[in-house]
């Protein structure tokens, strides 16, 4: 480790002076998780096993931060007394960090963090109003598509839905094992929902072409992406203490290989990304060294995209106000509802 190591902060890497390139950025948010429990302390425990990730990426041919300022912000933990409410704290939090001046990484916390931060990503200058422009790239073994859980429309398990609902445009899914009928029935019939399943994609004598498609789908698209990272989109084995581990996933180097192929994509500006489902595994630190190994890639790539011009940072203001209340009001599309 370098000198300027510094506890608490991803990568070890303390926050230089100046404006802010890169903003790691941790929400300790578990309300509706619904086997396992634990992901509310996965952003800290995957920070700390951070402090083991190697800063030199071979794609990117240097050592991390390469030049840009990375600031590891405090812990998001919500005080508002309801599930919604606590959704609309999450936007408006996530919103001060999608005004397009930087990257943000978000690290969670279950996968509901997602249609807030999806909401918040509306004013986002690429985005500009229309969330109908955005993307989102989910690796994940569960479509996450549900129209409830438990009765619990903001369920994790709808996280993808929600966003849809909230007004992103297409969804392209992979790793996808574990869903249900209605979720099948909505894969089938939703135009805006790509789905790449691992029953395909890692078959052991034709997963290859199946997986070649889900690449080419990444260098095939345009505009404003999003990239989601549930953990639990990796085989099981590689995360065993995320909520729900799922045999039958995707390899470490499938999901390296998803994340380079997007953010090499020069018709795609990747404006944010979060890694969720993390949890803090105690006989060994497998479970959020992987998360943690993952979150270095994407700011490698990142920093690669900035370099090589296809992120460039924008100083003007956003168009509009993130909705602080919007939560509190929303209803879900009737086409979802069970
Ligand atoms: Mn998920």
């Amino acid at each position: 480790m370098s000198d300027g190591f510094e506890e608490g902060a991803f990568l070890g890497l303390p926050r230089s002076e100046g404006p802010v390139d890169i903003a790691v950025v941790p929400l300790a948010y578990e309300l509706t998780t619904s086997y396992g429990s634990g992901a509310c302390d996965g952003p800290q425990a995957c920070i700390e096993a951070s402090a083991q990730v190697e800063l030199y990426d071979d794609r990117l041919g240097a050592d991390l931060p390469a030049g840009c300022i990375i600031s590891t912000e405090p812990v998001w933990e919500g005080t508002a007394p309801t599930l919604r409410a606590q959704l609309d704290e999450l936007a408006t939090h996530a919103a001060s960090f999608l005004q397009g001046d930087l990257f943000p990484l978000f690290l969670g916390g279950e996968h509901g963090i997602l249609p807030p931060i999806m909401h918040a990503a509306r004013y986002h200058p690429s985005v500009n109003g229309d969330l109908s422009k955005l993307t989102v790239v989910q690796l994940d073994a569960h479509a996450d598509l549900r129209s409830s859980l438990d009765d619990e429309v903001f369920s994790h398990a709808c996280a993808a839905s929600r966003s849809l609902d909230v007004g992103v445009g297409r969804l392209l899914q992979a790793g996808i094992r574990a869903y249900s009928l209605e979720e099948a029935e909505c894969i089938r019939t939703d135009g805006r929902i790509t789905t790449f399943f691992a029953r395909d994609t890692q078959h052991p004598h034709t997963g290859g072409a199946a997986w070649q498609a889900w690449l080419d789908q990444l260098s095939s698209l345009t505009g404003p992406v999003h990239f989601t990272l549930d953990i639990d989109g990796l085989d099981g084995s590689l995360v065993p203490a995320t909520g729900t581990p799922v045999p039958g996933g995707l390899s470490y180097w499938q999901a390296v290989e998803t994340i380079e192929t997007l953010f090499r994509n020069p018709n795609v500006v990747v404006i944010s990304a979060d890694v969720n489902e993390i949890v803090a595994q105690h006989d060994t630190p497998l479970t959020q060294f992987t998360a943690a190994g993952l979150a270095t890639k994407i700011l490698a790539c990142h920093v690669l995209a900035r370099r090589e011009g296809r992120w460039v940072a924008h100083s003007s203001p956003p168009s509009g106000a993130v909705d602080g209340t919007y939560f509190q009001h929303f209803e879900p599309s009737v086409s979802s509802v069970s």
